[in-house]
């Protein structure tokens, strides 16, 4: 790199805005290679009245990229060039008053726009992202988060092209202009940030419905979709409806304009975006019917429909002083959406599953070399802080504090934290002094969560003295360094806890220093090490703690068989139940990783109790099935100092194989006991179902039978849902045959127009464990399916084969890796914040091999010496190879 690197920005050289915006009118002659923006801007100096004397007006700046400036000027009267200073990130202007009108006029170019950052076009239709910086490739502004205004924007463009013209806030005023112009006005009564600014241009088909507030207020909701698209918004309006209905019960939200719309586009950098009341979405994160969605992507609609939701009280109405503050909103509005999932399905399911994601992407970012706190201190570039880290654990942060509070401890704060900060710009600071004060609760040293990076290992270890009838538990923590920090200090930990008799009911918790003995408690760890002794227990008891995973941590743990087979079998938390299993299939599976791969034949104690959960009708489905899927390659690999992903893979194919042959007839029967003749619905109920007849079918393919696999063929052939279409997929795209190649091919054939279901298609190939998978990835390259420029095909393809199938990224010559770094360096100049998510898989070189190691690096080098790398990619990739 012959450019300097990069400058990072700090949290602690935060400085309030010198001038304030009082409003802004911003009119768009849209026209897709040269559209026209000017801009009205009512600027005041925002300083202390004593600064007032004209010399000392400070200039003002106004960031802008990538645009074309037409004129300036102040007060009516156009600047010469002598009165402004710009460069390529922006202009400076010399202010002799501590009032005025400053009127912009810009062009940019929508279709030039790759980046899907500012003004693009996806699928002949305009659309906008601004966060986090994007409106300064709209207009010259000052774009950061604490500055806040009411919008007036105009919108002009040829009618017959662009029928529909959209922003935020109410529609005021609309028209005709000569030459087959039109033009819409909306108004945003509400100050908002420039990130939550939107516009949408296009020829959209829009599918309407209403919901009517708690307090009366009548709101139109409207989905627009691409013609066509309109039999597939059902569910997405549906799940609206239930966020909207679900923040007023809860938490006495509601909403505050008369107008909730939705935009679907097809090229979109994430899943979705909370504009004021103009959500932009990934048309893959709204749009689903039976034949082209699954169960899992309902799922992640109507989560991800509430979290834009839900925006609109915890981001919008109090949105964040900075971008370091960032979880003051994704993290919260994460646990959000969480809860509302959770409320609208199986709890005990969407813990797990959550936990199962935190430990899939956020532990190991905390475990590597971009880790971070949930309030980072700097950044190059702040799109590269949109982390699992911000949200996942951010969404953690705000459970613990929801524990400690108790659910309406936790409320009265929400309530507070909106009666002080309604229409401000506010920092994760003020949030945990609201709900402090609204408990009493101390939360001082809980706030190391937010400053202190790295997953918290607890070690748990326990004394029963039968003499003495007490038992004596000590817990210990260690917080490992992180890229940047060590020798950090102890956390505040809330941990869930009971102890539990032979027949897994809880035995009253007395401590020495109490009274009271209920059955279960939070023990709260604030040491290094702390011992707790409790009284009165007559049997040597099964310790169940980090109930519910109450808190974020590595929690080791040793368990006796017989306490073992308690807390599998019988622990009312059904978390621990589904943990206990999984540890105890991870301690097996990476024994038999250390012997190379075979290992011995796994242990009935183990098979007995996976037959027992099969087959206990008194469980959801949906937990049996999860409490049989064996823990991830990745997950594995994460438990090992050197990551050998050859023997992973054989140990686990080698446990699958053992549990499927013992227990096949089991298999079978609830495989055809799950079937059912109903129509498709999407409930967690049915998904339930599906989820334990298609994890049942993943085991009978795994038993060595031939015959097992027809099921899967006639499954993936018949189905009239693609939940099970892409279940029986799955399996067959790992086993070798023309069975393989016919059934992808069918699939293809029957959905290569919809191109949601040809990401599945692309991701099938990416994840497929065969030897040839990497040839294929690269010949799909050039496929008509495929482009570059989609980011969503570019995650299918990609993405998944690089984050999602470790032994073929992985292969030993570090073919995957230099592919994976060629992809980066061409997609960086197209797309660079979608390109910089691909690079974390090669920044965990140092879990692996010398040999891959060396590749990994050399391929992270291949990256950071391209001519003119973003600051997206240049930032990532230094940090990998520290
Ligand atoms: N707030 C957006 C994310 C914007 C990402 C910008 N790189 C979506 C969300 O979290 O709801
Ligand atoms: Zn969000």
């Amino acid at each position: 790199m012959d450019a300097p690197a990069p400058q990072a920005i700090h949290l602690d050289a935060y400085r309030k805005p010198d001038y304030r915006i009082e409003s802004l009118a911003l009119a768009f002659d849209l026209e897709p290679e040269a559209t026209r923006v000017k801009s009205r801007l009512q600027i005041a100096y925002d300083g202390s009245p004593s600064d007032l004397s004209e010399a000392a007006l400070p200039p003002l700046w106004l960031d802008g990229d990538d645009l074309k400036l037409l004129s300036v000027c102040v007060d009516g009267t156009p600047l010469d060039e002598t009165e402004y200073r710009q460069d390529a990130t922006g202009l400076s202007l010399d202010v002799t008053s501590p009032g005025f009108l400053l009127e912009i006029e810009t062009e940019i170019n929508p279709k030039a726009n790759t980046r899907l950052e500012g003004l693009y076009i996806s699928s002949g239709t305009f659309c906008t992202q601004c966060e986090a910086e994007g409106f300064r490739r709209i207009t010259f502004f000052p774009d950061r988060p604490d500055v806040m205004t009411v919008y007036e924007v105009t919108l002009r463009a040829d009618k017959a092209l662009y029928p529909v013209l959209l922003s935020n806030g109410n529609l005021v005023e609309s028209g005709d202009l000569p030459d087959g112009r039109h033009w819409t006005r909306w108004e945003d009564p509400f100050p908002k940030p420039s990130y939550l600014f939107a516009v949408v241009a296009g020829d959209l088909a829009c599918v309407e419905d209403s919901f009517t507030t708690a307090s009366g207020r009548e709101v139109a909701l409207r989905i627009f979709v691409e013609h066509g698209n309109e039999g597939r918004c059902a569910y997405g309006m549906d799940s609206l409806k239930r966020s909207m209905r679900w923040d007023e019960e809860r938490f006495g939200l509601e909403y505050d304009l008369d107008l909730f719309n939705i935009v679907a586009v097809s090229d979109f950098n994430m899943g979705a975006m909370e504009n004021k009341s103009l959500n932009v979405f990934n048309s893959k994160c709204v749009l689903a019917d039976p034949d082209t969605a699954t169960d899992a992507d309902y799922a992640s609609i109507e989560g991800i429909v509430a979290h834009e939701y839900f925006h609109n009280w915890t981001g919008n109405r109090v949105t964040c002083r900075d971008w370091f503050q960032l979880s003051l909103k994704e993290g919260l509005t994460v646990f959000r959406d969480q809860e509302f999932s959770a409320d609208m399905r199986s709890a005990a399911v969407k813990r797990i599953q959550d936990v199962r994601s935190l430990r899939a992407r956020q532990f190991p970012e905390d475990g590597g070399p971009t880790a971070h706190p949930v309030r980072p201190a700097s950044y190059i570039e702040i799109n590269n802080f949109y982390t699992a880290t911000v949200y996942d654990k951010g969404a953690e942060v705000i459970r613990m504090m929801q524990g400690l509070l108790g659910r309406e401890g936790f409320r009265k704060g929400m309530d507070l934290y909106f009666e002080r900060h309604d229409g401000q710009a506010v920092t994760c600071d003020d949030f945990a002094a609201a709900m402090s004060d609204a408990t009493g609760v101390d939360l001082n040293q809980f706030k190391l969560w937010y400053s202190q990076a790295g997953t918290p290992g607890v070690t748990v270890t326990g004394e029963y003295d039968a003499a003495a009838r007490s038992f004596e538990l000590t817990l210990s923590q260690t917080i490992p360094d992180t890229p940047g920090q060590s020798g950090k200090r102890p956390m505040h930990i809330p941990l869930d806890f009971a102890l539990l008799d032979p027949d897994g009911q809880p035995m009253p918790l007395k401590l020495a220093c109490e009274e009271a003995a209920p059955t279960s408690r939070v023990l709260e760890l604030r040491a290094a090490r702390q011992t707790f002794r409790f009284e009165n227990l007559d049997h040597e008891p099964a310790v169940s703690i980090n109930r519910g995973f109450s808190a974020p941590v590595n929690l080791s743990i040793e368990h006796t068989p017989a306490t073992r087979a308690v807390l599998m079998g019988r622990d009312g938390d059904s978390f621990n139940r589904w943990e206990t299993g999984q540890q105890y299939a991870t301690g097996l599976l990476l024994e038999a990783v250390e012997a190379g791969g075979e290992g011995r034949q796994t242990p009935e104690a183990l098979i007995d109790a996976l037959r027992e959960t099969l087959l206990d009708e008194a469980q959801d489905p949906a937990f049996r099935a999860l409490a049989l899927t064996l823990p991830g390659e990745a997950f594995l690999a994460d438990q090992m100092k050197t990551v050998d992903v050859d023997a992973i893979h054989i140990a686990r194919e080698k446990m699958r194989g053992d549990i499927a042959r013992a227990l096949r007839d089991e298999l079978l029967e609830t495989y055809r006991g799950m079937q059912s003749n109903a129509p498709f619905e999407p409930t967690a109920d049915a998904a339930g179902k599906r989820a334990l007849k298609n994890l049942a079918l993943g085991y009978l393919t795994a038993s060595g039978k031939a015959e097992m696999w027809d099921l899967a063929v006639v499954q993936s052939r018949n189905s009239d849902n693609m939940t099970d279409r892409m279940a029986a997929l799955a399996l067959l795209t790992d086993r070798q045959g023309p069975e393989r190649d016919d059934c992808l091919q069918a699939f293809y054939q029957r959905y290569r127009d919809e191109p949601l279901v040809v990401d599945k298609w692309l991701a099938l190939e990416a994840m497929s464990v065969l030897p040839g998978t990497l040839e294929r990835v690269k010949g799909l390259l050039k496929h008509e399916a495929f482009t570059l420029t989609n980011p969503n095909k570019v995650r299918a393809l990609i993405g998944v084969f690089a984050a999602g199938n470790p032994l073929r990224f992985h292969q030993a010559d570090g073919s995957g890796y230099q592919f994976l770094a060629d992809r980066i360096v061409e997609l960086d100049r197209i797309n660079p914040q979608t390109a910089a998510r691909l690079i974390a898989p090669l920044g965990r070189w140092s879990r692996f091999d010398g040999a891959r190691q060396a590749l990994m690096r050399q391929a992270l080098e291949t990256i950071l010496s391209a001519e003119n790398l973003s600051p997206d990619v240049y930032e990532l990739t230094s940090k990998s190879l520290t």
